[in-house]
């Protein structure tokens, strides 16, 4: 039986990681920093989850103009990256994935407990459900795991396993949704069910592992087994 719903949120709720990648070049030109993310470019980026350390690894591994940046300037870009992305947000510069909204309600509705577990930064969460749900999230969800309570993102399962907790539910008592391939080996080292939903840059993803795909979290399109738990 299956008593919650664990939410991841980039590419998930929302196509966010184009707002993210267009806030980086923006701030990147902001510092005088000679560094531009292009959309391919940024898909290899995405296997490595988390904005700091994508920082990071993009400085270690893609730094042409050699800039000789510490932690602390790693993470004052990433702050300014994540204030433009929140102000875009509030602009009203993301809409949520088809089905996200009625999937949410619908599972309220049916007394089906909600949980986030996401490598994002709890700001991040926040604008997004206070510009899309017109509510802050712990009003919708109860428990929020995000990248900043945990020593190891995805697909490392620290974020799934801190969601479980808090939940105090069992694995099997829930299913994940997710989009890409981190978010898929993140849920199953957890021993979740997995439902995937491939977004915009993880299309072309592993998702062999994933218990169920689908296009979108539209009605139809989810696993018989949710929408009748869902839609009743
Ligand atoms: C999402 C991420 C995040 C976002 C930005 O992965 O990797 O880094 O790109 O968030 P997932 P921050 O969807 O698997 O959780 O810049 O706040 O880290
Ligand atoms: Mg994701």
């Amino acid at each position: 039986m299956v008593k919650a719903l664990i939410f991841d949120v980039d590419g998930t709720i929302a196509e966010t990681e184009d707002l993210h990648r267009k806030a980086y070049n923006s701030i990147f030109s902001n510092e005088g920093i000679g560094w531009n993310w292009s959309k391919k470019l940024y898909k290899e980026l995405l296997k490595v989850t988390g904005g700091k350390e994508r920082l990071k690894y993009y400085k270690e591994n893609f730094n042409s103009k050699n800039y000789n940046f510490d932690i602390n300037d790693i993470s004052r870009i990433h702050t300014k990256k994540n204030e433009l992305y929140n102000q875009w947000v509030d602009e009203g510069l993301l809409q949520l994935r088809p089905g996200i909204k009625s999937l949410i309600n619908n599972a309220l509705k049916s007394k089906i407990q909600l949980a986030i577990s996401t490598s994002t930064s709890m700001m991040n969460v926040e604008a997004l459900f206070i510009k899309c749900f017109e509510t802050k999230p712990n009003s919708i969800f109860k428990v929020i795991a995000t990248g900043d309570m945990v020593k190891r993102k995805k697909p490392d399962p620290e974020l799934y396993l801190l969601a479980l907790d808090q939940l105090s539910l069992r694995p099997e008592e829930c299913v994940a949704l997710e989009d890409s391939n981190n978010g898929l080996i993140s849920a199953k080292r957890a021993k979740l069910k997995t439902v995937c939903s491939p977004s915009e840059y993880h299309i072309d993803d592993n998702f062999e592992k994933a218990d169920f795909i689908c296009e979108d979290f539209t009605k139809d399109k989810l696993p018989s087994e949710l929408r009748q738990l869902i839609y009743i």
